[in-house]
Formats: C-alpha cells, structure tokens, sequence
C-alpha cells in the first residue's frame, strides 16, 4: 500500500474544497498542508507546515495548526517559535560574551527519507527518516522537508533544521488514544564548541482552542488529582522532580486539553550547572495576543522574555495560550563531542470532559439495555468482538437531557470467550482500561459510572475475538446533573 492510501493528504487544495472559514478540513495557514490519520477513521485532522514556512521572525520549526480531535477544533496552533543557547563558562569563548546563542527554527537541513509523496512531504516506507541522529557528527541524506510517517499506531512527523553547528529536530507523533508527544531534539554536527557543557532551551507555544476559541478555561493538576483554574496570565516554576500538567477546556465541550511537562524536560528548580540567569520560569499561563508569538522585540538578546507578555489579563473564559519550556542538557567530554539526542518536551492528552456533577439523583432501579431481548435500540443483537455499541441514554429511565453521567450496574453474559468490556462516552476515543473482565461462558457483574457524550450517549467497546458475542444488561440507578 502507498502512502497515498494511507494518508489522507490533500495539500494545499484543501483552500479550494473547504471555503468557508475555520470550516473542518481548512488550513488557517497558508502553504499548510491538511491531513487525517487513521484515513480509514480518521481520529486526527489537523494541517502542518514545515519549518521554512513556519511562523515568527526567527521561524517556530515545524508547525501543527487547525488540530481536531474526533472533530472537535482542540488546538488552534503548535510550535516553537524560541530556541537558546547557554554555555558554562569556558576558556574557548564558546557562547560568546553572554555565553549565550539565540537560535532561529526556519532553516530546514536536508536527511534521509524516503519516498517523496508530494512536493516536501516523504513517507519513509522505504527509507525511514534518518537524521543526524543515526550518524552522529556529520550530515547525510537529500530529502528536504517534513516526514510523514504512519506506523499504524501513531503518525510521526519529523523536520531538521541547523542552526550554525547545531542540528534542530522537531517531532511531533499522535496517537489514536488522544496523545500527542511534542518532541525536540537538539544536536550538532562536530564542531569544537559542542564539547563544552551547554544546555538547549525549546519554548513550545500552544495555541489551545477546545471547541472553538472563545471561552476556554485552564486548570492546574495537582498531584493528588485536585485542580486549580488559573485567573489571571502568570508563569509557573517547577521543582525537582515535580512536574507540572494543566488542563484547558471549555463549557459544554467533549474533551479538555492536557498539558504536561516530563521528568526529563528540566525544572527552573533543579541544580543548574549553567549560570541561571534563564530558564526564567517552565511555564506561561497567558490570554492570547496575535502580538505574542513570539518575543520579536528580544531577538537581539538570549533570555526568553516572556514574562513581558504577563500583563494581567484574565484567562478564565478566555482564548488560552500555553508556553512550555523544554530543555536538554549536553554535558562535556574532555577532547570529545557532546551530541546527545535525547529528546525533550511536553506530553499533549485529549481527554473527555470532566463532568459538571453537581448533585445526584436516585432513581428506581431500571433496565435500560438487555441485548437478549430481540433487535432494537436497547435489544439485541449481542455486542460483536472488536465492535462498538452506543446506546442513547438520556430520555430513558427517566434520565433527563441534562445529566452528565449515570449511575449504572452493568452485566455481561453467554460470553462466547474470555474477553473484556470498556465504556466511554459517545464520540469519545476508546479508553485503555476495561470495565468489566470475563472468560467463557461466564456471567458477571460490575457497578459503574458512565460519562455521556454526543447526544446523551454512551459507549461500549467490546474486546473478544473477531466472530465473538456477548450479551449486555445496563440497569441503571441514577444519575449526575
Ligand atoms: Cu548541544
């Protein structure tokens, strides 16, 4: 199968086919390129740019824009728009006088990949994307762009840029289940300077839209699951080993956006063994500006300067943009080479929406759904291995269009095999673990809470084998509003 097949590319015609603006399938961009993934089903939908094409005057490398989970607008626009430099001190002057570089993320190095499928755009079936990562300390390759790989698990896509002796790599890899990982790497080829220890520092910008721009909320996640909602634009600071997640979401949305930063990204709290006149802070919380892209009146010095764009503004039901700093150390060797390709950056996690529970309703125990009665919404037929059921839940019961989960005691039956059922709400993505376990032939029970989705819905996914049955019995009694 060619990438064609798998890949539903349509390039820059996609301005004719979709016309209307922020209408689905559109790049807000321009020389962006749309695409879907799985295109059997597509989860994602979201359009790309390489980095020569990227925004900001010192380019953001390669950039995600118009990002759409199961439909729905989740991220407006992804990149990194400041790249830096800091040496330790050192006798060879590396870093110059600040021991310093201000790095720029437009100007694309050529790699292996291999084949071309479109002007730019390769999908490594024969030649798999091979940076300087696989031949450390010199260039090769002469496939100039952005690779579009799809393991059938995940769709990766890969740039690399160069910067003086440094080499930039961004990967961006999306996954079925509603995970992005945002991915830097940044190395070099040989050169005397990359010897002396330096740390790199990637400040990603993400442009977060759940549902549209307006109105979106941010909450900070603490470690014991409770949550924060920021009011007004301010940073943040993390400490070793604490790292920060956020949530941005939006009334009446399907899904919030999750951010967090990883183990390996570095903390403005941890032991610095370069000067820490910057990382400033790990994090901005801010109100969105079209000004702020990126720090344009700074280019000229090395510190990030984002904390100029902290001006007060309320976040709460706002248009929310997050900064996030990732940074990679690349420590010494006496007489040799530094050139680490460790990759650094925040994981992305589209979940369902929390719901609003604000009082529960008791209900008279009722039987909603039984698939051994004959076919219908509620009846039959059995749930299939590897299908998906929804059933609409509101309206039945006595379950009004206003609650936002029930509470139910679920029964499987008459399995066919040893198997396992999982449930999420209704055009929300497939959950990792299950609900209920069982093996053949065996009838079992389980209490739960189902989170309702599209048109009051939930789902149920069914893990057997492929010609498998079993049957399901819903009873509910009760539910959230
Ligand atoms: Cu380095």
């Amino acid at each position: 199968m060619t990438s064609r097949a798998v890949l539903g590319l349509s390039g820059l015609a996609a301005g004719l086919f979709f016309a209307a603006t922020g209408a689905y399938g559109q790049c807000s961009l321009s020389g962006a390129t749309h695409l879907s993934w799985p295109t059997a089903s597509p989860v994602w939908d979201f359009c790309f740019r390489p980095p020569s094409k990227s925004s900001g005057a010192n380019g953001s490398g390669l950039e995600l824009s118009d990002v759409r989970f199961h439909g729905t607008l989740v991220i407006a626009r992804a990149h990194i728009p400041i790249l830096n430099v800091k040496y330790t001190p050192n006798a060879a002057s590396c870093g110059g006088q600040n021991l310093c570089y201000r790095d720029w993320f437009y100007s694309e190095k050529a790699f292996d990949c291999a084949p071309t499928t479109s002007p730019g755009i390769c999908s490594g079936t024969t030649t798999p994307a091979t940076t300087v990562c696989q031949h450390p300390g010199s260039d090769a390759g002469s496939f100039m762009g952005v690779a579009v790989e799809d393991s059938g698990t995940s769709l990766k896509l890969t740039a690399q840029c160069q910067a003086g002796w440094y080499r930039y790599i961004p990967v961006w890899e999306l996954f079925a289940d509603g995970t992005i990982q945002a991915r830097f790497v940044a190395t070099s080829i040989d050169a005397s300077c990359v010897a002396f220890t330096h740390h790199h520092h990637a400040y990603f910008r993400f442009d977060v839209d759940v549902n549209g721009n307006a109105g979106n909320y941010v909450d900070q996640v603490f470690p014991d699951g409770s949550t924060q909602r920021a009011s007004v634009e301010r940073n943040y600071t993390d400490t070793s080993p604490a790292r920060s997640t956020w949530r941005v979401g939006s009334a009446g949305s399907p899904y919030v956006v999750e951010i967090s930063r990883n183990a390996g990204d570095g903390a403005a709290g941890d032991a610095q063994p370069v000067p820490n006149d910057f990382p400033i802070a790990d994090g901005w919380v801010l109100a969105y500006d079209p000004s702020e892209i990126a720090d344009y009146s700074n280019l000229s010095t090395c510190p990030a300067n984002l904390n100029s764009f902290m001006n007060g503004q309320s976040v709460d039901g706002a248009d929310i943009v997050m900064w996030v700093r990732a940074a990679a150390l690349h420590e010494g060797e006496p007489g040799g080479m530094a050139q680490d390709c460790s990759m650094v950056g925040p994981t992305i996690r589209v979940l369902p929406s929390p719901p609003v529970a604000t009082a529960f309703h008791t209900l008279s125990p009722c039987r909603i759904v039984d698939t051994r009665n004959p076919s219908g919404a509620y009846g039959g037929p059995a749930l299939a291995g590897g299908g998906v059921r929804s059933f609409v839940v509101t309206g039945q019961c006595g379950i009004p269009a206003t609650a936002k989960s029930v509470a139910v005691n679920l029964t499987v039956t008459q399995p066919s095999s040893g198997g396992h059922i999982t449930v999420f709400p209704a055009g929300g993505a497939i959950p990792q673990t299950s609900v209920l376990n069982f093996s053949a032939g065996q009838t079992r029970a389980n209490n739960a809470v189902l989170l309702l989705g599209t048109g009051g819905g939930a789902s149920f996914s069914t893990a057997l084998p492929p010609a498998g049955t079993v049957h399901l019995i819903v009873d509910v009694n009760g539910y959230f509003e």
